[in-house]
């Protein structure tokens, strides 16, 4: 599929997918809601795919939210309509079988961060800003913000963020637990690139395996996650990933994945 609004480049393994309608700050309307979840779907299908980066084109925005100007005289037929694209996109971000990173390069408002904070891990520019106006709008977060940051950073802290809609540095946001790492702009996607090395070097099955345990504790007691993980932990001795991780430890040479 040919995207209006995202460009999608695929590298040894690593697809980065960039938002790209730098003129309204990335500001994601209902077309780019759609492609976003046909690039996941699409990418989550390619197996030569392993971490997906996603990330805003121009200097200046991640996303500035979703786009106001499409949103200012919904309908609730159409709000909801919106809401259901908006629920489909991150959805297919959170449950994708890779792990997914956020290069945050610059403002992450509203929507825009709840679609950050539904991918597995943000490394953020020092530039960036981050929060929810929403509530400066008349609205609230609708695209999960409300239940993800107070999964994030605690009831309270939420709370603060959303109530008063202020928006925050990445390092305020680092400290309050809802950014991995704050990097130097300019270095931003090489540190993101040498993360997603990282990870690519390892089990992609085990990673992925890992990843919907992790999703899992958001939703399970305690002992129902045990026994899910344990049920995913048995489920590694069924791969040849795991056969040729432990051989390789024994014969004292790097593994070769291939995701099987
Ligand atoms: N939507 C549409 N256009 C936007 C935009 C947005 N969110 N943010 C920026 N733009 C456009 C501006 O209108 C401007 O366009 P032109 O005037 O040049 O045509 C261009 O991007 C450049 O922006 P600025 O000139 O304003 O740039 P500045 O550097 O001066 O300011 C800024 C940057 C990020 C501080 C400012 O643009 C700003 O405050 N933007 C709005 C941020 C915001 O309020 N974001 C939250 C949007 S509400 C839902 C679920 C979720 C949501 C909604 C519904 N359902 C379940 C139904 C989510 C809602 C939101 O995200």
């Amino acid at each position: 599929m040919e995207y209006k609004n995202l460009i999608v480049e695929i590298k040894d393994g690593i697809a980065l997918v960039k938002l790209n309608r730098p003129k309204a700050l990335n500001a994601l309307n209902s077309e780019m809601l759609e492609e976003i979840k046909h690039a996941g779907d699409a990418l989550n299908a390619n197996k030569d795919v392993r971490v997906v980066i996603i990330t805003g084109e121009g200097d200046k925005a991640f996303i500035a939210g979703a786009d106001i100007l499409e949103m200012k005289d919904l309908t609730a037929i159409g709000g909801m309509k919106f809401s259901l694209k908006g629920f489909e996109a991150i959805g297919t971000l959170e449950n994708m079988e890779k792990p997914v990173i956020a290069a945050v390069n610059g403002f992450a408002l509203g929507g825009g961060f709840e679609v950050a904070i539904a991918c597995d891990i943000i490394y953020a520019s020092d530039k960036a800003k981050v929060g929810f106006p929403e509530t400066t709008l008349g609205i609230h977060p609708g695209f999960g913000g409300t239940q993800r940051t107070a999964k994030l950073v605690g009831l309270a802290k939420a709370k603060e963020l959303i109530f008063t809609g202020k928006t925050i540095t990445a390092q305020e946001a680092y400290k309050m637990g809802l950014i991995n790492k704050v990097v130097p702009h300019d270095q931003l996607m090489g540190e993101v690139m040498a993360l997603a090395e990282k990870i690519k070097a390892n089990g992609p099955f085990a990673v992925r395996l890992a990843k919907e345990c992790i999703n899992k504790s958001l939703s399970l007691d305690n002992k129902e996650g045990l026994i899910f993980e344990a049920k995913n932990f048995g489920l590694c001795f069924a791969t040849k990933d795991q056969k040729e991780g432990m051989t390789a430890f024994v014969e004292k040479r790097k593994p070769t994945y291939k995701g099987e």
